[in-house]
C-alpha cells in the first residue's frame, strides 16, 4: 500500500485539526448520531489519543463506542478525480459514515485503510463521521481479557461489585484509543499506480532491483496497458537506473548502499499513464548465515531498545517531534536500531528510520496470546489454554490479515530487517506450532525481498519447548533475570541466564534479547544498589551484558524499555511501567549514560567474532 503524497498528478489534503467529539452513552448507534450533527459535543484533536485529553477516570477508562465528527467538501475540480478517503490509524475499529451513510469499517487499530469516496463528494458541505470502538477481546490484537479473567487489582475490583463494562488489557501498555494517526484524502487519475514492491540483489558494486508496480484502471476495474515507465535517480539527482513496463530489472552500475545509521536513500519515480509517484528507497541486503545476522554482507549487532509510541498527552496519538528526539538521542547514545513493540508504528516514523538509518525489527499487534500468564503487568491470570479451540483466542484470522497488510505496508522500507509475528505469546503451549507455522508461512510468501521472520519469547516458555526454535530464522529473547526473576539478587540470576544460553547455542540460530529491563523511578538512589534505584538498574544491566558478550551467538541488546511509558493502574506500576532508560519526557536516567559508554565502544559491524 502506497503512503500518500502530493505528485504532478495527485492531490493530497490532511484533515488533521479540532473535530467535535462525543462519547457514545450506549444510544449512539439506535439514535443514528453519525446522519447529524453530533448534539453537545466536545472538541478534540485529530490525530491524537483522546484519553488523556480531558479530565476524569470515566473519560480516560471510557469503554466503547465513541464518535468523531467534520464538514469536508472538495473543489470541484478534484473531484473529477478519484478520490480516496485514508486514515492511518484507528484504534482499534473503526466505522465511517459519509452524509451518514456507512462506507466503511475497519478492524485492528494500527494499520491503514481506505475508501474511494468520489460518488459521494457532490457539490456542497458533506458530514464525516467516524465512530471508534476502544474494546479487545479474544478476537482482537491487542488481546484483551473478559471480565472475569484477570486476578490482579482489576479482578479485585470485579470482587468487590464493580461491574461496569471495562477493558482488562492483557498487555503491559496503556489501552490508547481513538484516530490516532492522520486521517487525508487524496486523489489519483483514473488509472493509476496501485503499488510498488522492490527486491534488491547486490553483487559487488552491481545492484539490480528488481521491481513490480500494479496498476489499476477505474473504468474497467482491472489492469490496464498505459506505459509504464521507472526512472530511479540518486542523492544527488543524477539518473541511475531505468527501465520501462510494470515488471523489469533497474540495474544499478555504481550502487551506493544504505547502511545502519548511514543511510544512503534513491528516488524511485514510476509514471503510468498520467498518473506519477516517487518512492524513497535504499538498497540493501539481509541474510541470516549460522549464527550471524548479515547486512550487506558484514555480521552486524543490533545496539537499541524496544519503544512504545507513547507520549503525553498524545498519547499513542503521532508525535513528529518527540520521533525525531528518539532518534536523536538513540544516536547520541551510539544505539543503531528498535523494535516497533507492540504494533506497527506510524509510517511517518517508518520513513524518518529510512532516512536516519535506524534498524528497524518490524512488529505485529500480536500481544497478549498467551492465557496462560496474563500479558506484562497482569499477573495471575486464570490457566486457560491459549489455543485452546472452545475456550482460547479467536485472533488466527485477523492475524492473517494483519501480518498481510504490515508486510504490504512496510515491504520497501531498507530500515525494516526482519518481521516479528508476536510478542511473548504461549509459544511453548499446546497448539502453539499449529497456530504460528501458517503466519511465518504466510510472511515468508508475501514478503519477495525474503527477510528473517521471528517471534519473541517470553521467560516463562521453557526453550525445549518454545516452538520459536523451530519457526524463527533469529531467536529473539524477553529476559528479566535479575528482576523478576531473582532480583534483587543478581549472582544467582546470572548463573541462570549463562545456563539458558547455552541452551540457545546449541541451535545454530542468532540470538538477540529484546527486552531486558528494571524498573527505575528518576531520582531514586542509593549507595547500596536495591531495586528501583538508579544505581541497581545500571548494575542489572551490566550483569546481563557482561553474560551475553561470552556468546558469540547473542547479536543484539535491545533493552527495554527506550522510555517510561503508560499503562493500566495495577500494583506493579506506579503511573505506567519505569524501565524506561529515560523518562517519559525524555530526560536520561543512569543507564542512559552507561549505555552511551557501552554503545559507543561496541562497533554496529563484527562486534563478535
Ligand atoms: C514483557 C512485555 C512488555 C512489558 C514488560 C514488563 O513484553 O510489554 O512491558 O514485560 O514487564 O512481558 O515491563
Amino acid at each position: 500500500m502506497l503512503y500518500p503524497i502530493l505528485t504532478p498528478s495527485r492531490f493530497l489534503c490532511d484533515l488533521s485539526g479540532i473535530w467535535n467529539f462525543k462519547l457514545d452513552n450506549g444510544k449512539g448507534f439506535e439514535e443514528k448520531w453519525f446522519e447529524k450533527p453530533l448534539q453537545d459535543a466536545m472538541t478534540m484533536p485529530v490525530p491524537a489519543s483522546y484519553n488523556d485529553l480531558k479530565e476524569g477516570i470515566d473519560f480516560r477508562d471510557h469503554y466503547g463506542w465513541v464518535f468523531y465528527q467534520r464538514c469536508i467538501s472538495l473543489p470541484e475540480m478534484i473531484t473529477r478525480q478519484r478520490v480516496v478517503l485514508r486514515c492511518d490509524a484507528v484504534t482499534h475499529h473503526a466505522k465511517i459514515y459519509l452524509d451518514g451513510d456507512m462506507v466503511c469499517e475497519h478492524r485492528g487499530g494500527f494499520l491503514p485503510f481506505e475508501v474511494e469516496i468520489a460518488d459521494k463528494m457532490t457539490a456542497g458541505e458533506h458530514l464525516l463521521t467516524i465512530a471508534v470502538d476502544n474494546v479487545i477481546d479474544y478476537t482482537t490484537l491487542p488481546v484483551g481479557g473478559k471480565g472475569d479473567m484477570l486476578g490482579g487489582l482489576m479482578g479485585g475490583m470485579a470482587e468487590a461489585g464493580n461491574t461496569k463494562p471495562q477493558n482488562h488489557p492483557n498487555f503491559d501498555f496503556f489501552n490508547y484509543c481513538g484516530i490516532t494517526r492522520p486521517v487525508r484524502i487524496y486523489t489519483t487519475p483514473e488509472s493509476y499506480i496501485k503499488d510498488i514492491t522492490l527486491v534488491p540483489r547486490v553483487e559487488g558494486t552491481k545492484a539490480e532491483i528488481c521491481y513490480e508496480i500494479e496498476t489499476a484502471d477505474q473504468k474497467d476495474n482491472m489492469a490496464s496497458q498505459e506505459e509504464c515507465k521507472v526512472e530511479m535517480y540518486d542523492q544527488q539527482g543524477n539518473l541511475a537506473a531505468e527501465s520501462t513496463g510494470t515488471k523489469g530489472i533497474l540495474n544499478v552500475q555504481q550502487v551506493h548502499l544504505w547502511q545502519p545509521l548511514n543511510a544512503y536513500l534513491y528516488q524511485v519515480k514510476v509514471k503510468y499513464g498520467t498518473d506519477e509517484y516517487t518512492l524513497p528507497y535504499g538498497v540493501r541486503t539481509v541474510r541470516i548465515e549460522g549464527e550471524k545476522f548479515l547486512i550487506n554482507e558484514k555480521p552486524f549487532y543490533f545496539k537499541g531498545y524496544g519503544k512504545h509510541e507513547d507520549t503525553f498527552p498524545n498519547g499513542r496519538g503521532i508525535h513528529l517531534p518527540m520521533n525525531t528526539k528518539d532518534i536523536s538521542l538513540m544516536k547520541w547514545q551510539g544505539a543503531n536500531s528498535f523494535r516497533t513493540s507492540h504494533y506497527p508504528y506510524s509510517e511517518e516514523m517508518m520513513r524518518l528510520c529510512d532516512r536516519e538509518g535506524i534498524v528497524v525489527i518490524d512488529e505485529t499487534t500480536a500481544v497478549g496470546v498467551n492465557l496462560q500468564f496474563g500479558g506484562g503487568a497482569n499477573f495471575g491470570g486464570t490457566k486457560i489454554g491459549t489455543f485452546d479451540p472452545e475456550h482460547g483466542v479467536k485472533t488466527q484470522e485477523h492475524h492473517q490479515e494483519v501480518v498481510r497488510d504490515l508486510i504490504c505496508r512496510d515491504k520497501n522500507y531498507a530500515c525494516v530487517v526482519m518481521w516479528s509475528i508476536a510478542n511473548e505469546p504461549d509459544s511453548a503451549a499446546e497448539g502453539a506450532y499449529e497456530y504460528f507455522k501458517p503466519l511465518y508461512d504466510l510472511a515468508r510468501e508475501l514478503d519477495k525481498q525474503k527477510r528473517p521472520c521471528t517471534l519473541v519469547s517470553v521467560q516463562m516458555a521453557e526453550p525445549q519447548k518454545d516452538c520459536s526454535g523451530e519457526l524463527s530464522d533469529v531467536i529473539c529473547l524477553n529476559r528479566y533475570y535479575g528482576w523478576y526473576f531473582g532480583g534483587p539478587d543478581l549472582e544467582g540470576p546470572e548463573l541462570a541466564l549463562r545456563k539458558e544460553l547455552s541452551y540457545w547455542k546449541k541451535l545454530g540460530k542468532p540470538v538477540i534479547f529484546t527486552e531486558y529491563g528494571a524498573d527505575t523511578v528518576m531520582g531514586f538512589h542509593d549507595t547500596t544498589p536495591v531495586m528501583y534505584t538508579e544505581e541497581y538498574q545500571v548494575d542489572y544491566y551490566k550483569m546481563n551484558n557482561s553474560v551475553f558478550d561470552e556468546f558469540s551467538m547473542v547479536v543484539g541488546e535491545q533493552v527495554w524499555n527506550f522510555a517510561d511509558f503508560a499503562t493500566s493502574q495495577s500494583l506493579l506500576r506506579v503511573q505506567g511501567n519505569k524501565k524506561g532508560v529515560f523518562t517519559r519526557d525524555r530526560k536520561p536516567k543512569l543507564a542512559a549514560h552507561y549505555f552511551r559508554q557501552r554503545w559507543q565502544e561496541i562497533p554496529d559491524f563484527n562486534y563478535k567474532k
